[in-house]
């Protein structure tokens, strides 16, 4: 749990991330929202005593509705804010881009406060890299997400080739771009996507950047050269910031496994 380091930070509501232990997964720009904030939060399955068992059963409950007055939930992650929904009881929401929406506006970390424009760039930056997230999972399981990466190995070679040659330098170009825009609009000096701040969106891309760089580590290395002001500087500064520097280090980062970004080395460079 990241710790309290303001009075502003220490009055929000104790929010409870729920995603599956052990991995960094799609709760990983939860996680990093919320550190670089410095807001408390419980992470249910990896911090709490039975704590899955929670997590199955909001999120994973296949009964037709919901007892607690929210819709169900189709997947992890979600988060719980107790005393936030209807009549004073939790309120629930899912899909990691739309827990990122709502905490970012409750945390300072989407955007200069009162700017419209700059909450919708945040957001645009942030889906963006998570469809590269969704591209990176397609890598290891390209025809069915219920079957085993060693029974669809050689389409993965196909998909991932295609993502490394094709989607990487479409995304990295997009998210360089953005970073010089802002710097030339008089952005921080090439730290952030928007604005003078951080936000969910450097976060956001931070993560998905680190996961592909674990999962394809010689095409990460041969792309450096080629987008130094993402690959080097942003990437180098963003770890850096306050609250992320100590929760990189701390055990609450978790090591990459079986999740979105997995290291099979048939499916990198060669
Ligand atoms: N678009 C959703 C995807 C959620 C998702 O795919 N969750 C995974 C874990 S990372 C899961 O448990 N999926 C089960 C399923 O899709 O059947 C999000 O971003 O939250």
């Amino acid at each position: 749990m990241a710790e309290p380091s303001s009075k502003k930070q220490r009055t929000q509501p104790p929010y409870e991330l729920l995603y599956h232990p052990g991995v960094p997964g799609r709760g990983e720009p939860i996680r990093l929202l919320l550190e670089a904030a410095g807001v408390p939060y419980t992470d249910t399955a990896n911090q709490e005593k039975n704590g899955y068992e929670t997590v199955q059963k909001i999120c994973m409950n296949k009964a037709l509705k919901s007892d607690d007055g929210n819709p169900p939930v189709f997947s992890p992650p979600a988060l719980r804010v107790p005393g936030a929904g209807k009549d004073g009881k939790a309120l629930v929401i899912s899909q990691t881009p739309n827990i990122l929406s709502y905490l970012g506006d409750r945390t300072g970390m989407a955007g200069e406060e009162g700017s419209e424009q700059e909450k919708y760039w945040v957001a645009q930056l942030a889906l963006t890299a998570l469809d590269l997230a969704n591209e990176v999972h397609d890598s290891h399981h390209p025809i069915a997400v219920a079957k085993y990466y060693e029974e669809q190995k050689e389409e993965s070679k196909g998909k991932s080739k295609d993502i490394r040659e094709h989607r990487f330098p479409k995304f990295f170009s997009y998210f360089q771009r953005t970073l010089q825009g802002n710097k030339e609009r008089g952005g921080a000096e090439g730290k952030y996507m928007v604005g003078k701040q951080l936000t969910y969106a450097d976060t956001t891309i931070w993560q998905v950047l680190d996961g592909c760089m674990f999962a394809f580590p010689k095409e990460m290395e041969a792309r450096k050269e080629e987008f130094p002001d993402l690959l080097q500087g942003f990437y180098g500064s963003v770890k850096s910031e306050k609250g992320l520097k100590e929760y990189l280090a701390s055990d609450r980062r978790l090591e990459y496994s079986m999740g979105i970004f997995r290291h099979y080395p048939e499916l990198d460079r060669q």
